[in-house]
């Protein structure tokens, strides 16, 4: 790991921690108990990829970091009331998430629910409160929340999530396979990295560079997230390994058999590497993240 990528990791995750949890305070009310569980689950920390990937691609584009700040708690606020909902006993029965208790065995079912409707709307706040319209148009802002909105929605996130439950227990075919990755992980990766450029004031070349990066990086990511799945230990993961197959879900390793799997890995961060020629230099920590998270044990 190259010292800028280190330096830049640090401040990022420093910047997006301090304003989450400025962002979702706790409070002495009727309501504390679920603010307290978006709390827990929101610092729980992650990796913090898609906010990182924000800020970045806000930076490469020309935007001050800082004025970034709310869209990539945004995105992150959406990715952590995902995993509130995907934990729950209708959807993977996941009792622990980050190496700690899932937010549902912590606060239970009912709360959890709630946690994960909290942070999804608060989302929405934040992006379109809490933007600087001295760095950021309105107009860019409200493209950035209609962005974040369809990607995460049924055209997007959920979507992918539908297609998951319909295929448990049955034997998909890669294109279904690839149809579902695309929208359940893929979707929030290319939110987060055209939101970066669009509330920059990038122009389409860019965005659709983003876009190119977002998809490689994005199916890279969910491979790599399978294979994990079967290679990983529950230690490195915070959570148990080998839920795939106890869920009886297809995965690219039980259809393509890890060697292919790795291989794939290797070409899709290739290609994410080379969408960035589009950009004018700088590009040096967006390659090495393509390289982290295809060598990631967690
Ligand atoms: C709305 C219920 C509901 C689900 C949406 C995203 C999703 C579908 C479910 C979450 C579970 C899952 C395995 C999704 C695939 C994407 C993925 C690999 C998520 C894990 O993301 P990381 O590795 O997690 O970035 P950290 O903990 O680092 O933030």
């Amino acid at each position: 790991m190259t010292q800028l990528y280190a330096e830049r990791t640090d401040e990022y995750i420093g910047l997006i921690e301090r304003e989450l949890d400025r962002l979702i305070p706790g409070a002495e009310c009727l309501q504390g108990r679920v603010m307290e569980a978006m709390r827990y689950s929101a610092a729980n920390g992650g990796k913090r990829v898609r906010p990182i990937l924000t800020l970045e691609f806000a930076r490469l584009c020309g935007l001050e970091v800082r004025a970034a700040l709310p869209f990539a708690c945004a995105v992150e606020m959406i990715h952590t009331y995902s995993l509130i909902h995907d934990d729950l006993p209708c959807m993977d029965n996941d009792d622990m998430r980050r190496g700690k208790p899932s937010c549902h065995i912590e606060f239970g079912e009912d709360t959890a629910l709630l946690a994960g409707d909290g942070l999804l709307t608060l989302a929405f706040e934040v992006m379109l409160r809490e933007y600087d319209p001295k760095c950021i148009s309105p107009r860019s802002a409200i493209t950035a929340a209609a962005l974040l909105a369809s990607n995460s929605g049924v055209n997007g996130m959920i979507g992918g999530q539908v297609i998951d439950l319909m295929s448990e227990g049955k034997t998909i075919d890669i294109e279904t396979l690839r149809t579902m990755d695309r929208l359940k992980t893929g979707a929030l990766i290319d939110a987060a990295c055209r939101m970066g450029c669009v509330i920059a004031g990038a122009p389409r070349e860019k965005l659709d560079a983003a876009g190119s990066y977002a998809a490689a990086l994005g199916l890279a990511f969910q491979i790599v997230d399978d294979i994990l799945d079967v290679t990983g230990s529950t230690e490195e993961l915070g959570k148990p390994v080998g839920s795939d197959a106890e869920n009886k879900k297809s995965t690219y390793v039980s259809l393509l058999g890890l060697d292919a799997c790795r291989d794939a890995v290797r070409r899709l961060t290739d290609n994410a590497v080379r969408a960035l020629a589009h950009f004018e230099g700088g590009t040096e920590y967006l390659a090495e993240l393509a390289e982290n998270l295809a060598t990631r044990k967690n």
